[in-house]
């Protein structure tokens, strides 16, 4: 048997929460020989909520669940932490600014990233999905200062899911046959997902889809798939979410077969400014995450790339006194 992993997850009694608790006890991230130890954190507010998912995870007797914590003291939360998925986070309030919501998550991802650097394991691996998920991430690694940035990732899979399903369905196949399609930058409605390099099968996308299908029907609905869940299910996207960040778990901590998509620090590839969280189409391999540069990229490319850099610039600007 192998020694049980402690795997942290933040906003343990929200929605996104709720689908991915289950799933990760019952071997789906890290798989079904890893014994697992669960440490959730809420604020005090959702603990009576977060007793009662507790009772159902033990309720569900999973051979590979050791132990689960719950607690609002994230010292406790992060201490030995091997992974930790970052969900919790403030949601935009009536008539909050793009700005003050930036500033209120700033607050929770400082205060979490210095206690991942004080509690967590030396090779802990974090992934950022609560949103503005990017920026959020650059605020924690920055201010996790005894780790290295590599060690941190934010969510941009399900953007990608979201577009492979979208060129599968159009193009009449299963989504097993699209390839090497990525999203660059942030995880926001400016997120570009690239078709050029994509394969179908071994055909290149481009040559099966119009650019103008491209340009003004694909793209666009990859940048607002989640608000269209929102119009239908009345809330956001939970159980495709929670599917996402295990999914990008599992493939740092596994290793990747074929490209996919995550946020991760820039060290200036394709000319993206140094130092700042933004998505590109990656490999791992022995849990590290490998930017693809291999990529050619057309002018269409370059100036979708630049326009999601420059959004991402501006929210940097407007957290700068936390980094
Ligand atoms: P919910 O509002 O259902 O749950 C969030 C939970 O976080 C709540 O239970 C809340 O009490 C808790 N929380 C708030 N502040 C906290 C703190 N300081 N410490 C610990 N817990 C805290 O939201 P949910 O639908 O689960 O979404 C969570 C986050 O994921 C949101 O920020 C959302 O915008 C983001 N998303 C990111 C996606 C991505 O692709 N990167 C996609 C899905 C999702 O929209």
């Amino acid at each position: 048997m192998k020694e049980p992993l402690r795997i942290t997850v933040t906003g343990a009694a929200g929605q996104i929460g709720y689908a991915m608790l289950f799933r990760i006890a019952s071997g789906e991230m890290l798989g079904v020989d890893q014994p697992v130890t669960l440490q959730l954190l809420e604020i005090p507010q959702a603990m009576n909520a977060l007793d009662g998912v507790v009772m159902e995870l033990q309720d569900c007797a999973f051979p590979l669940l050791q132990r689960v914590v719950s607690t609002s003291r994230p010292e406790e939360a992060f201490s030995g932490a091997d992974f930790v998925l970052l969900v919790g986070a403030r949601p935009r309030g009536p008539g909050m600014e793009r700005k003050d919501l930036l500033e209120a998550n700033g607050a929770i991802f400082t205060g979490q990233g210095k206690a991942i650097n004080d509690h967590a394991s030396k090779n802990v691996r974090v992934l950022v999905v609560g949103n503005p998920a990017n920026t959020n991430c650059l605020i924690t690694l920055q201010n996790a200062r005894d780790l290295q940035p590599e060690q941190f990732s934010s969510m941009t899979i399900l953007d990608h899911n979201r577009a492979v399903a979208q060129l599968a369905g159009k193009t009449g196949v299963h989504v097993d046959a699209v390839h090497d399609l990525a999203v660059w930058g942030n995880h926001s409605s400016t997120m570009f997902p690239e078709l050029l390099s994509a394969k179908v099968g071994s055909t290149p996308a481009l040559e099966l889809v119009d650019f103008e299908w491209y340009r003004d029907k694909f793209i666009p609905a990859v940048q607002q798939r989640g608000a269209e869940i929102i119009r239908a299910r009345g809330s956001s996207s939970a159980a495709s979410a929670a599917n996402a960040a295990i999914q990008h778990m599992r493939l740092w901590s596994l290793g990747t077969t074929t490209v996919t998509s995550m946020g991760t620090v820039s060290c200036g590839e394709y000319d993206i400014t140094e130092g700042i969280v933004y998505s590109f189409p990656v490999t791992c391999r022995a849990g590290k995450i490998d930017i693809d540069t291999s990529r050619k990229l057309d002018d269409f490319c370059v100036e979708r790339l630049r326009l999601t850099e420059k959004e991402l610039l501006e929210e940097r600007d407007a957290i700068k006194h936390l980094l």
